[in-house]
C-alpha cells in the first residue's frame, strides 16, 4: 500500500525537528522546547513508525531506545591506535613540555589549544558516508569493544552528519560522560528503587555503556563531548581549534569551555582558571589537556612509544583528606603475599567513599609509622588505589603501639616468611592457605590457564567454604551429585561445569604450567618452559642451573620454580592431576628446531597487521622460540610493522633494524 505523501512528510519534519532538538540540548547547551514536549513529538513519531513500518530507517530517533540485548560484545580493531596522552602535574613538566615542543619546531612561541580532560570512557566513532557505522571503547588503544548499540542510544550522539557533503568515512573520538546532574537524579531513583548506588559519574557513565542490554544503557542519560577524529576530516584544515569547530558545525557536541593559548603562561593560566571553576562545572574533569594548535605542526612532532609529542594532561592534584584508622587488616594474595591494608572510618575523597587504603607493605608502614587510632591524611587520584600519604603526628592519641607484621599467616597460622631482598612477606603454606587456595583455584581455572567456564569467584568460594575441594585436583573429583548439593546450584548448571572441568583435561603443557600459579611464571615463561623441557617430569626435576638454560629465566624466577616444585605437597597435586587425566597436545611438547631463522631472535610488533592479530603473530614468534618486546633498541633483531605503524617503525629506522610486513613474518616463520 503506498503511503499518503502528507505521512511522508510528517515523519521527515518529525525526525528532523528531533534531530535539531537533540542537537540544541546536547551539542549547543540551548534546549529550546522541554523534556515532555520532546516526548510529545517523539510519540507521535513512533506511532507513525508503528504504523507504516515499512518508513523506519536505521538513523530515525525513535531507533534511540534500544535494542535487544547481545550475548557479548565483538572486538574492535581501531584502524588508526587511540593514543595515551602523557601525564604532567607540576608547572615546571610544562614549561618541560612546552620547551620540548619549541625545540621540535624550532619555534619561539607556540599556539595550543586547551580544553577540559573529561573524566569518562574515550570511545571512537566512524561514519560511513555520513551515518553512524561504529562506535567502540578505546580499549587497549588497539583494540577495544564494539558498543555501536548502545552508543546509538545516546542522544548526544548524531546517528547522521549535519552535512550535505559527507566524507566516505570520518572517525570522531571524544568521551562518553554522565553529568553530574543526571547521576544525582539517577541515584535518586536507584535509591527510590532500593537498587545499588553508582560511586561516581565516571563508574556510572561506565556501567551503562558496558550494558549488553542497550534497552538499560537507552535509560541512563549520557553525554558525549568529541576530541578530535582519527585521521584528517579536511586537508584545508589547519588547526585543531578549527577542526572542532568542523566537528560541532557536523553535529557533535564540543566543550565551550575550550580555548585557544600562547606558551606556558597561556597554558596555565588557563589551568588556574579551570582550576577555580571545577567545582561549578556540570561535569567531573580530572585535569586539562594542551595540544599544539597548528596540525601540520602535531605531525612534525610525531608520537614517542604510544602517546603523541604536541600533547600533554595537566591533571589536577590528588585529592586529600583526613580520617582515623580504625585498624590494619593483612590481606593474603593468590602468591601468598601479605599486603597490611588500613581500615579507614569512611571518608569522601576524590569522588567516593574510602574505607580501605594500601599500605603496600611492612617496610612501607614502618616508614610512615601509622598506627591504629592514628589520623592520617588518605590521597586518591583518578583511578588509583587511595593510600594513605602520611600521619598527622600531633593527633595521635596515646599508647599507640608500633605496627608489626604478624610471624603467621592469618588466614591459616602456617609460618610468615620474607626474603632477605624483598619488601613482601609470604605465607608459606601455597596451596593448602584457604586464601591462596581459592585465588590458586580461580588462577588454575581462569581462561588464559586451565579455561574452565563457569568455575567463577562464587562457586570456587562455595567450593572452598563446603570443603569440597582444597587443591586443584579436587576439581576432578566433583561429581554431578556433590555440585548441585551446593546453594543455588542446579542441577543442570552442575552439569554443565562438570563437563567445563571435564574438557579441561586436555590441555596443553604451557596452559598447564601457567595454571599452577608459580610465582615469577606468566604465560610466557610457562610457554618457555613447556618448550624446553617438554614434559612436566623434567620441569619439575631441573634444578636452579638447568631452569636458567630456559630462554629469559633468570636466578629469580629459576628460584621461585625450583621452590614450587621442591614443595611435596605441590608435586603431589601436580601427580594427582595427571592421575585424573589431564593430559597435554602434542604441539606443546614439540622439540623446535633450534636452527630456524626465528630462533632466539627479538621481534618487536607495531601497526595493525593485515591479517593476523597481534596475539596471534607474537604466538607464531614465540611457537619457534622467538622473543616478542614491547620496545625497539638495539638488541631487537626485527620489527614487523603493520598500517599505521609509529614511533616503533620510526625508531627501528634509526637503529637500522630489520622491517618485515606481515608477509615477510610468515616467510620468515616458514623457512
Ligand atoms: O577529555 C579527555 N579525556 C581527552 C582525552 C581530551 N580532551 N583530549 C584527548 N586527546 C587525545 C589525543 C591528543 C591523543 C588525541 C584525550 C585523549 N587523547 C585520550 N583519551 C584517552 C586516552 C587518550
Amino acid at each position: 500500500m503506498a503511503i499518503a505523501p502528507e505521512i511522508d512528510a510528517r515523519v521527515a519534519q518529525l525526525r528532523a525537528e528531533l534531530d535539531q532538538h537533540n542537537y540544541n540540548y546536547y551539542a549547543l547547551d540551548r534546549p529550546v522546547i522541554s523534556d515532555a514536549e520532546y516526548d510529545g513529538l517523539f510519540r507521535e513519531l513512533q506511532s507513525l513508525e508503528q504504523q507504516h513500518p515499512e518508513l523506519v530507517t536505521a538513523d530515525s530517533p525513535t531507533q534511540r531506545v534500544g535494542t535487544e540485548p547481545l550475548a557479548q560484545f565483538a572486538q574492535v580493531t581501531h584502524r588508526t591506535p587511540m593514543l595515551s596522552l602523557g601525564n604532567a602535574f607540576a608547572d615546571d613538566e610544562i614549561a618541560a613540555f612546552d620547551k620540548r615542543v619549541r625545540e621540535g619546531l624550532d619555534a619561539d612561541a607556540v599556539e595550543y589549544a586547551a580544553e577540559p580532560k573529561f573524566d569518562g570512557l574515550a570511545i571512537s566513532l566512524i561514519y560511513v558516508d555520513g551515518r553512524l557505522a561504529t562506535a567502540a571503547t578505546r580499549g587497549d588503544g588497539y583494540t577495544g569493544e564494539d558498543v555501536t548499540a548502545n552508543l546509538r542510544t545516546l542522544r548526544a550522539i548524531p546517528l547522521k552528519l549535519r552535512t550535505t557533503k559527507a566524507p566516505e568515512m570520518l572517525e570522531v573520538r571524544g568521551e562518553v560522560l554522565m553529568l553530574r546532574a543526571d547521576f544525582e537524579r539517577m541515584n535518586q531513583r536507584q535509591r527510590e528503587l532500593g537498587e545499588r548506588e553508582f560511586v561516581n559519574p565516571r563508574n556510572a557513565a561506565a556501567g551503562s555503556l558496558r550494558q549488553l542490554d542497550p534497552r538499560i544503557t537507552a535509560t541512563r542519560r549520557l553525554a558525549f563531548y568529541a576530541y578530535g577524529t582519527g585521521a584528517a576530516v579536511d586537508p584545508e584544515l589547519r588547526k585543531h581549534s578549527q577542526l572542532l569547530d568542523r566537528l560541532s558545525e557536523l553535529g557533535f557536541p564540543v566543550t565551550a569551555e575550550r580555548a585557544v593559548v600562547k606558551g606556558v603562561e597561556g597554558m596555565l593560566g588557563y589551568y588556574g582558571a579551570i582550576g577555580a571553576r571545577r567545582a561549578k562545572l556540570p561535569f567531573d574533569i580530572d585535569g586539562v589537556v594542551y595540544k599544539v594548535n597548528d596540525l601540520s605542526a602535531q605531525n612534525t612532532l610525531g608520537f614517542v612509544s604510544r602517546a603523541p609529542r604536541y600533547a600533554i594532561a595537566h591533571k589536577f592534584p590528588a585529592e586529600e583528606a583526613t580520617t582515623v584508622v580504625e585498624g590494619i587488616d593483612i590481606q593474603v594474595g593468590r602468591t601468598g603475599a601479605l599486603t597490611p591494608v588500613a581500615r579507614l572510618k569512611p571518608v569522601f575523597v576524590g569522588g567516593v567513599t574510602v574505607t580501605n587504603a594500601t599500605l603496600h607493605n611492612e617496610d612501607e608502614v614502618r616508614r610512615k609509622d601509622v598506627r591504629i587510632g592514628d589520623t592520617v591524611v588518605v590521597r586518591r587520584a583518578g583511578d588509583v588505589i587511595p593510600e594513605v600519604a602520611r600521619v598527622m603526628l600531633d593527633k595521635r592519641p596515646a599508647q599507640t603501639v608500633q605496627f608489626e607484621l604478624p610471624k603467621c599467616c592469618p588466614i591459616c597460622n602456617s609460618e610468615v616468611h620474607r626474603a632477605a631482598d624483598e619488601a613482601i612477606a609470604r605465607c608459606s603454606a601455597g596451596l593448602f592457605c584457604p586464601a591462596q587456595r581459592k585465588q590458586a583455584l580461580l588462577h588454575f581455572a581462569s581462561r588464559r590457564a586451565m579455561d574452565v567456564e563457569g568455575l567463577g569467584d562464587k562457586l570456587v568460594e562455595q567450593l572452598v567454604e563446603s570443603k569440597l575441594v582444597h587443591t586443584p585436583a579436587d576439581l576432578y573429583k566433583l561429581g554431578v551429585v556433590k555440585l548441585a548439593a551446593l546453594e543455588r546450584m542446579a542441577e543442570k548448571s552442575a552439569a554443565n561445569v562438570v563437563a567445563a572441568i571435564e574438557k579441561s583435561k586436555h590441555t596443553t603443557l604451557a596452559r598447564f604450567i601457567y595454571a599452577l600459579g608459580i610465582r615469577n611464571v606468566g604465560e610466557s615463561t610457562a610457554q618457555d618452559l613447556a618448550r624446553h623441557f617438554g614434559n612436566i617430569e623434567r620441569v619439575a626435576a631441573a634444578g636452579v642451573e638447568a631452569l636458567q638454560q630456559v630462554q629469559d629465566v633468570g636466578p629469580v624466577v629459576a628460584q621461585s620454580i625450583a621452590d614450587f616444585f621442591s614443595e611435596p605437597h605441590n608435586r603431589e597435586v601436580v601427580e594427582q592431576l595427571l592421575a585424573a587425566g589431564v593430559s597435554f597436545e602434542e604441539t606443546a611438547a614439540r622439540q623446535i628446531d633450534t636452527e630456524n631463522p626465528v630462533y632466539g631472535k627479538t621481534f618487536v610488533l607495531t601497526g595493525a597487521l593485515p591479517t593476523l592479530t597481534r596475539d596471534e603473530a607474537a604466538q607464531k614468534i614465540r611457537d619457534q622460540g622467538g622473543k616478542v618486546s614491547g620496545s625497539v633498541s638495539k638488541k631487537t633483531d626485527f620489527v614487523v610493522a603493520g598500517a599505521d605503524a609509529g614511533s616503533k617503525l620510526e625508531k627501528a629506522r634509526e637503529l637500522h633494524v630489520a622491517i618485515l610486513d606481515e608477509a615477510g613474518l610468515l616467510k620468515l616463520l616458514e623457512s
